[in-house]
C-alpha cells in the first residue's frame, strides 16, 4: 500500500533453472533424439526451437514439463533465491513471486507452491502470484526473463536497457539494493520490467 516498493519476481528462467532442467530430462528420456545445447538455445519458447529442429520434437518437448516432478525438481539459479530473500528484508518492501503456469495443470501449479515452501519457506506461500497474464498484476518492478510480456493490459516491453545490462554480471539483490531508486524514475510511472540474460 501506499508509497511501499511492490517487487514482482518471475519463476522460471529467474528462481528456478527451467532450462536446465528441461535439457536434463529430454535427454535422459530421448536419448536418441536431438537436442539442443543450452549455449545454441534462442528465443524464449522451447517448444518452438526444437519444432524448427524437427516437427515432432515440438510435442517431446513439451512432453517433458508436462510431466509429474518437472518442476518441483528444478534446481535454484545461482542467486535467485538469496536475491528474494534479501529484498524481502528490505524496508517498505513487498516481495511477490509472479509466474505463469501452464495449462496441464496436473502437477505445475501444485509443484510451483510446493518449490516456494522447499525454496523460500512455508511463510512465502503468501506472496505467490499465479496468473497466466502478469500485466493484470499491479506492480512496481517486474523481475522476468521473457522479452515481451503481453496481455490484456497489453503492456510492456523492456522499459530500461542500462538495467538489462546491469544484471548481466551481477547478483539481483546486488543490483536492485544499489539502483532500483534510479531505474524507477526512469520508468515514468509505468511498471519497469527487468530482463536477465540468458
Ligand atoms: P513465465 O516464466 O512465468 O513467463 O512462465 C512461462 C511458462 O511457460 C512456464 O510454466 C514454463 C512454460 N514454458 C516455457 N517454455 C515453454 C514452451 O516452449 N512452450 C510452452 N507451451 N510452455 C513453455
Amino acid at each position: 500500500s501506499g508509497n511501499r516498493l511492490r517487487v514482482l519476481v518471475d519463476m522460471d528462467g529467474v528462481l528456478a533453472d527451467f532450462e536446465g532442467g528441461f535439457l536434463k530430462k529430454y535427454r535422459a528420456r530421448y536419448p536418441d533424439e536431438p537436442y539442443i545445447t543450452l549455449d545454441d538455445r534462442r528465443g524464449f519458447w522451447v517448444s518452438t526451437q526444437y519444432g524448427q529442429l524437427r516437427s515432432d520434437l515440438c510435442e517431446k518437448a513439451i512432453s517433458i514439463w508436462e510431466s509429474k516432478d518437472f518442476f518441483i525438481e528444478l534446481e535454484p539459479l545461482p542467486g535467485g533465491v538469496e536475491a528474494v530473500k534479501e529484498m524481502a528484508k528490505m524496508d517498505n518492501t513487498d516481495v511477490f513471486i509472479c509466474t505463469s503456469p501452464i495449462k496441464h495443470y496436473k502437477h505445475c501449479p501444485y509443484e510451483k507452491y510446493a518449490w516456494v515452501e522447499k525454496h523460500l519457506g512455508h511463510d512465502f506461500l503468501e506472496q505467490v502470484i499465479l496468473t497466466r497474464d502478469k500485466t493484470l498484476i499491479t506492480g512496481d518492478i517486474l523481475i522476468d526473463d521473457k522479452p515481451d510480456i503481453l496481455g490484456e493490459d497489453s503492456l510492456h516491453v523492456n522499459a530500461c536497457e542500462h538495467a538489462v545490462l546491469m544484471l548481466v554480471n551481477q547478483h539481483l539483490n546486488r543490483v536492485i539494493s544499489s539502483t532500483c531508486g534510479s531505474i524507477i524514475s526512469d520508468t515514468h510511472g509505468q511498471k519497469l520490467l527487468l530482463i536477465f540474460s540468458q
